[in-house]
């Protein structure tokens, strides 16, 4: 089993696996820990990550970048438009209306899923890792923003399937982070002690979390998550982009938004250029060489006028640290550090805005780029049952309301309740109770749609099937299980009718009530059970339920009843006591944006043959390369160390058999099958062999005697 965390950034991935020293970050073939979140398709091949990377400004049109952000959103969404007209390659709408890439994939025009890009970069994470572990490499813990809603969180499930990983856990990036924090903390308070606050706060290239965490010996404990989901590193380049853009068209009369290469190469400039003012507060130079119309371009820039350019932005670091604190109901002097990650929080003044907001140093004891791959790699570490790690309990939230709608059995309108509340303890199930005749509809939305980065707020429907009235005609008892589970997807998991056995006019909910959820109990992994039950009679408000239920949550093994549903489903019933008997009923489900698995199988198999493809390829170059080598290995040896080995009229024979050899390859021999290499290459060796012999008897030789000497 393997142990392996993924960071999947917007820009860059890194990888925390576990081996017998502990967690580390592991390099990939080009010896850099971070793989840059870049798919170039080729003619022949696919690069992914730095080979990519190298040809966003050449291959402008087929190299893909920035698509984090495009998972589990419709074609139509407003963001997706927005990111439409800015990327380089082409958008495109799949027909379950979701985003696809349009490239030229081997000579021909290919659409992509998003979910095959993001599987192609998992893939390649994948290989990176079998090859540092040298084992195959399945289980793993990959990250997500917290704001990502279910739909976006299941595009990216759907990703890793796709490249053949067992997603243990989708983590969300601060609770990464503040695992690689804590667990390693010797000196936590203890469980009756007053916890530990402290704020982690990533701003990557496309985006700005912020979470607040108790700590407590052993356990962490999420109270708040906050995020602009608009904020991150790339609206900083943005700005410098746009404004040297302006320059140059005054300066040098260039139109530089109309040409994509220019574009991106002025991109690349800015965000160097970016990094070195985080270092140096002085003038800096920026210079592009032929860079539009065969003109050089130069100009410069310094701190002060960077923050002015981008003080709209910096105004907006604050606002998320501010909810943050006021969910977590906490005061500044609560806070015992500010630890912070991500790239773009190497901006002074981003920190200055966090430092100043908390009047406090903030901390940066954190590894900035690896701590959410390291957090990652513990959380898969604690899943995995073949590694021993120190016990450590982590308690996340749910990060948008939840409610769910059905329609009344008895009047016209439905009937709502809010399941789950911002920030209450995920995973978590909770079980409801309806009193319903028929099947009926469960949706799943968020509540407050405006609190949502995400146009839609449908979550998914369910339909629970199968219900019947009692044998007396009266209304049946039909217990549902609501969950937000360890990937933070919401589900209506399962759903059970109550039926009445040798009923001697008594209703009664107590031993039922037990017997399911103890029942449930070893199947679950969530932290608590919550019994969301009817309360007959007397209707809560609703606040009041979810208060009561939040409370109750915090004492494990308790169990809440809470009224939920439309009051009219259940007229008061006299209590006593009965046996029950609990049928399970099957649901339909039917999730918003949900991927089928006849796609994804097809798009595991077409993964399948890329990789075939990229493998034959590289065997083919490198048959090609062998045979390159050995032209010039040996021409080099010919002149050198082979000469005494060979006639003149040989050597002449076989420099000109090199020479053709070399031109060859550049020529007709540029792009052959790998068999017509390996031809090539015996080809040569047949001649080159005796002369190799020779030498090498000759070299042997005398170390032969010596040793033979020794002997004697
Ligand atoms: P996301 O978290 O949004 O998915 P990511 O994890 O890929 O993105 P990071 O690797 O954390 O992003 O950060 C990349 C960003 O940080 C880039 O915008 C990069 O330019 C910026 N960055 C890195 N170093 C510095 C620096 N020294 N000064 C300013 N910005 C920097
Ligand atoms: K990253
Ligand atoms: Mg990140």
């Amino acid at each position: 089993m393997s142990v392996v965390g993924i960071d999947l950034g917007f820009l860059n991935c890194y990888i925390g696996v576990a081996r017998s020293g502990g967690i580390e970050t592991i390099a990939n073939e080009y010896s850099d820990r971070c793989t840059p979140a870049c798919i170039s398709l080729g003619s022949k091949t696919r690069a992914i990550g730095n080979a990519a990377k190298s040809q966003i400004v050449t291959n402008v049109k087929n190299t893909l970048h920035g698509f984090k952000k495009l998972h589990g959103r419709a074609f139509e969404d407003p963001y997706i438009q927005a990111e439409r007209a800015k990327l380089p390659y082409e958008l495109q709408k799949m027909l379950n209306g979701s985003v696809g890439v349009k490239v030229r994939y081997l000579d021909e025009e290919r659409l992509f899923a998003i979910e095959q890009i993001t599987g192609m970069l998992l893939a390649k994470l994948k290989e990176t890792s079998e090859s540092a572990l040298k084992k195959p490499v399945a289980d793993c813990v990959i990250s997500v923003p917290s704001f990502f809603t279910d739909a976006e969180r299941r595009s990216v499930m759907a990703a890793a399937q796709i490249a053949g990983l067992n997603c243990l856990k989708l983590m969300n990036e601060t609770t990464a982070v503040a695992l690689a924090y804590g667990i390693y903390k010797q000196d936590l308070p203890a469980l009756e002690e007053k916890p530990r606050n402290v704020v982690f706060v990533d701003m990557g290239h496309s985006a700005y979390q912020v979470s607040i965490c108790a700590f407590n010996k052993g356990k962490l404990k999420v109270l708040a998550t906050t995020f602009d989901p608009f904020v991150g590193g790339r609206n900083f380049d943005e700005a410098l982009v746009d404004y040297f853009s302006e320059e140059f068209r005054t300066k040098y009369k260039l139109n530089v938004k109309d040409n994509p290469r220019a574009l991106l190469r002025l991109y690349q400039e800015c965000e160097k250029l970016k990094k070195l003012m985080s270092a140096n507060a002085s003038d800096l130079p920026l210079n592009i060489e032929c860079f539009m119309n065969d003109l050089d371009v130069s100009s410069k820039m310094n701190r002060a006028q960077f923050e002015q350019l981008c003080a709209a932005l910096l105004s907006r670091v604050e606002p998320p640290l501010r909810a943050a604190m006021d969910q977590a109901k906490l005061q500044r002097e609560d806070i015992y550090s500010i630890e912070i990650v991500g790239g773009a929080t190497r901006i002074p003044a981003v920190k200055e805005q966090i430092s100043n907001f908390f009047c406090k140093e903030i901390s940066t004891t954190l590894n900035a780029d690896e701590a959410v791959a390291r957090g990652c790699a513990l959380q898969c570490a604690i899943l995995s049952p073949a590694f021993k790690v120190r016990e450590f309990s982590i308690t996340d939230v749910v990060p948008y309301s939840v409610t769910l709608r059905w329609k009344s059995s008895y009047e016209e309108g439905t009937g709502e309740c809010e399941v789950f509340s911002k920030n209450h303890a995920a995973p978590f199930s909770k079980v409801i109770t309806f009193h319903k005749k028929e099947p009926f509809d469960l949706e799943a939305y968020y509540t407050h749609p405006h609190e949502v980065p995400y146009p839609d707020s449908r979550i998914g429907r369910f339909t629970i099937q199968n219900v019947g009235p009692q044998h007396d005609g009266d209304n049946s008892k039909v217990k549902v299980k609501v969950r937000v589970n360890i990937h933070g997807l919401f589900s209506v998991a399962n759903a059970s009718i109550i039926e009445k056995q040798n009923t001697e006019g008594d209703h009664n909910d107590t031993p039922m009530d037990t017997e399911s959820s103890s029942k449930n109990q070893g199947r679950d992994d969530e932290l608590d059970k919550m019994q969301v039950d009817q309360d007959e009679g007397t209707q809560k408000s609703q606040a009041e339920q979810q208060n009561q239920a939040d409370e109750e949550s915090e004492n494990a093994g308790t169990e809440t009843k809470a009224a939920c549903g439309d009051k009219q489903d259940h007229p008061a019933q006299p209590k006593a006591k009965a046996k029950v008997k609990s049928i399970d009923l099957p649901i339909q489900a039917s999730l918003y944006r949900q991927l089928g698995q006849d796609l994804i199988n097809c798009y595991i198999e077409n993964e399948g043959k890329m990789m075939m493809q990229d493998k034959l390829e590289k065997e083919r170059n490198d048959a090609k390369n062998a045979v390159e080598e050995y032209v010039y290995d040996f021409r080099d040896k010919l002149c050198g160390v082979f000469e005494k080995f060979i006639t003149e009229e040989d050597s002449n024979k076989l420099t000109l058999m090199l020479e053709d050899t070399e031109n060859w390859l550049y020529e007709d021999g540029e792009d052959q099958p790998k068999q017509v290499y390996m031809d090539k290459l015996q080809e040569l060796r047949k001649f080159g062999q005796p002369i190799q012999e020779r030498y090498m008897e000759h070299e042997e030789r005398p170390k032969v005697l010596n040793e033979l000497g020794k002997k004697i």
